[in-house]
Protein backbone atom coordinates (compact mmCIF):
# COMPACT_ATOMS: atom_id res chain seq x y z
CA UNK A 1 0.00 0.00 0.00
CA UNK A 2 2.75 2.33 1.04
CA UNK A 3 4.47 1.17 -2.46
CA UNK A 4 1.49 2.38 -3.99
CA UNK A 5 1.58 6.16 -2.43
CA UNK A 6 4.62 6.22 -3.27
CA UNK A 7 4.27 5.36 -6.89
CA UNK A 8 1.28 7.77 -7.34
CA UNK A 9 3.12 10.91 -5.52
CA UNK A 10 5.74 10.56 -8.04
CA UNK A 11 3.33 10.23 -11.15
CA UNK A 12 1.83 13.41 -9.67
CA UNK A 13 4.83 14.99 -8.60
CA UNK A 14 6.17 14.25 -12.42
CA UNK A 15 3.10 15.58 -13.71
CA UNK A 16 3.61 18.43 -11.93
CA UNK A 17 6.91 18.97 -13.56
CA UNK A 18 5.58 18.20 -17.04
CA UNK A 19 6.22 21.10 -19.24
CA UNK A 20 2.60 22.05 -20.51
CA UNK A 21 1.95 22.46 -16.50
CA UNK A 22 4.87 25.08 -16.51
CA UNK A 23 3.37 26.83 -19.48
CA UNK A 24 -0.08 26.88 -17.60
CA UNK A 25 1.42 28.52 -14.59
CA UNK A 26 3.53 30.87 -16.46
CA UNK A 27 0.58 31.92 -18.84
CA UNK A 28 -1.56 32.01 -15.60
CA UNK A 29 0.70 34.62 -13.83
CA UNK A 30 1.31 36.69 -17.43
CA UNK A 31 -2.82 37.05 -18.09
CA UNK A 32 -2.95 37.80 -14.07
CA UNK A 33 -0.72 41.22 -15.42
CA UNK A 34 2.49 41.27 -13.19
CA UNK A 35 4.67 41.53 -16.31
CA UNK A 36 4.62 44.88 -18.22
CA UNK A 37 2.89 43.65 -22.07
CA UNK A 38 5.90 43.99 -24.33
CA UNK A 39 4.95 46.83 -27.20
CA UNK A 40 5.36 45.88 -30.54
CA UNK A 41 4.59 47.94 -33.48
CA UNK A 42 3.03 46.71 -36.73
CA UNK A 43 2.10 48.91 -39.63
CA UNK A 44 -0.46 48.44 -41.87
CA UNK A 45 0.58 49.89 -45.38
CA UNK A 46 3.06 52.91 -45.12
CA UNK A 47 3.19 57.14 -44.73
CA UNK A 48 0.91 58.64 -47.20
CA UNK A 49 1.25 55.89 -49.86
CA UNK A 50 -1.18 53.01 -51.21
CA UNK A 51 0.79 49.94 -50.85
CA UNK A 52 -0.99 46.92 -49.34
CA UNK A 53 1.65 45.45 -47.09
CA UNK A 54 1.95 44.59 -43.67
CA UNK A 55 4.91 46.22 -41.70
CA UNK A 56 7.37 43.98 -40.54
CA UNK A 57 5.70 41.11 -42.52
CA UNK A 58 7.44 38.47 -40.20
CA UNK A 59 6.98 38.57 -35.85
CA UNK A 60 8.40 36.36 -33.53
CA UNK A 61 6.55 36.21 -29.80
CA UNK A 62 7.33 33.71 -27.12
CA UNK A 63 3.99 31.82 -25.45
CA UNK A 64 3.33 32.77 -21.86
CA UNK A 65 4.42 36.60 -22.40
CA UNK A 66 2.16 39.61 -22.16
CA UNK A 67 2.34 41.43 -25.55
CA UNK A 68 0.53 44.88 -26.88
CA UNK A 69 0.17 44.72 -30.37
CA UNK A 70 0.29 48.40 -31.84
CA UNK A 71 -1.77 48.17 -34.72
CA UNK A 72 -1.07 51.57 -36.41
CA UNK A 73 -2.92 52.97 -40.10
CA UNK A 74 -0.65 55.46 -41.59
CA UNK A 75 -1.33 54.56 -45.09
CA UNK A 76 -4.39 56.96 -47.15
CA UNK A 77 -6.91 53.83 -47.12
CA UNK A 78 -8.51 51.51 -44.13
CA UNK A 79 -6.96 48.30 -43.68
CA UNK A 80 -7.65 45.26 -41.41
CA UNK A 81 -5.58 43.17 -39.31
CA UNK A 82 -7.39 39.62 -39.02
CA UNK A 83 -5.50 36.63 -37.53
CA UNK A 84 -8.33 34.34 -36.67
CA UNK A 85 -5.11 31.58 -35.96
CA UNK A 86 -3.70 33.79 -33.53
CA UNK A 87 -6.98 35.31 -31.90
CA UNK A 88 -8.23 31.71 -30.64
CA UNK A 89 -4.64 30.50 -29.89
CA UNK A 90 -4.22 33.81 -27.41
CA UNK A 91 -5.81 34.79 -24.07
CA UNK A 92 -6.93 38.56 -24.84
CA UNK A 93 -7.24 41.34 -22.19
CA UNK A 94 -8.52 44.38 -23.91
CA UNK A 95 -8.94 46.14 -27.40
CA UNK A 96 -7.86 49.66 -27.62
CA UNK A 97 -8.77 52.15 -29.90
CA UNK A 98 -6.83 55.59 -30.45
CA UNK A 99 -7.26 58.79 -32.43
CA UNK A 100 -3.82 58.99 -34.17
CA UNK A 101 -0.52 57.33 -35.00
CA UNK A 102 2.70 57.75 -32.11
CA UNK A 103 3.58 59.37 -29.05
CA UNK A 104 0.68 61.88 -29.00
CA UNK A 105 -2.01 59.28 -29.88
CA UNK A 106 -4.97 59.38 -27.23
CA UNK A 107 -7.40 56.66 -26.46
CA UNK A 108 -10.91 56.66 -27.78
CA UNK A 109 -12.24 53.62 -26.45
CA UNK A 110 -11.48 50.35 -24.69
CA UNK A 111 -12.95 47.03 -25.20
CA UNK A 112 -12.31 44.29 -22.86
CA UNK A 113 -12.28 40.94 -24.40
CA UNK A 114 -10.89 39.10 -27.82
CA UNK A 115 -10.99 40.85 -31.29
CA UNK A 116 -12.74 39.13 -34.47
CA UNK A 117 -11.01 41.53 -36.87
CA UNK A 118 -9.48 44.89 -36.70
CA UNK A 119 -10.43 47.46 -39.27
CA UNK A 120 -8.34 50.47 -38.88
CA UNK A 121 -8.86 53.71 -40.74
CA UNK A 122 -6.47 56.25 -42.14
CA UNK A 123 -4.48 57.57 -39.03
CA UNK A 124 -5.92 55.31 -36.43
CA UNK A 125 -3.99 52.84 -34.25
CA UNK A 126 -5.27 50.09 -32.09
CA UNK A 127 -3.71 48.56 -29.69
CA UNK A 128 -4.40 44.88 -29.22
CA UNK A 129 -2.89 43.46 -25.40
CA UNK A 130 -2.74 39.60 -25.38
CA UNK A 131 -0.94 36.84 -24.21
CA UNK A 132 -0.63 33.82 -26.65
CA UNK A 133 -1.00 30.54 -24.78
CA UNK A 134 -0.35 28.13 -27.84
CA UNK A 135 2.46 28.02 -30.19
CA UNK A 136 2.33 27.86 -33.89
CA UNK A 137 2.43 30.29 -36.93
CA UNK A 138 -0.58 32.49 -37.83
CA UNK A 139 -1.22 34.12 -40.81
CA UNK A 140 -2.08 37.80 -40.69
CA UNK A 141 -4.52 38.89 -43.46
CA UNK A 142 -6.58 41.80 -44.73
CA UNK A 143 -9.76 41.32 -46.34
CA UNK A 144 -10.46 44.57 -47.54
CA UNK A 145 -11.28 45.07 -50.93
CA UNK A 146 -10.17 46.97 -53.83
CA UNK A 147 -12.75 48.53 -56.73
CA UNK A 148 -12.24 44.90 -58.76
CA UNK A 149 -13.13 42.61 -55.77
CA UNK A 150 -9.61 41.53 -54.82
CA UNK A 151 -8.96 41.55 -51.50
CA UNK A 152 -5.47 43.20 -50.23
CA UNK A 153 -4.03 40.02 -49.25
CA UNK A 154 -4.67 38.38 -52.67
CA UNK A 155 -2.46 41.63 -54.03
CA UNK A 156 0.47 40.62 -51.48
CA UNK A 157 -0.88 42.01 -47.94
CA UNK A 158 0.24 39.32 -45.57
CA UNK A 159 2.16 38.26 -42.70
CA UNK A 160 2.92 36.23 -40.37
CA UNK A 161 3.14 35.68 -36.45
CA UNK A 162 5.24 32.80 -35.43
CA UNK A 163 4.57 31.70 -31.40
CA UNK A 164 7.37 29.56 -30.06
CU1 LIG B 1 -5.32 46.29 -46.48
Amino acid sequence: MRGVCVAFLSLALALMMAPQFKISAAVAAEVGGKTKPQRIILSLGREGDRKRLFHPSLISLAVGRPYTLVIENPSLEIHEFDAPGLVSAARSSDVKVLDDIGATARPLAKIVGTPAEIEVMPGGTVEWTFVPVLAGSYDILCDIEDQSGKTHTAMGMKGLITVK
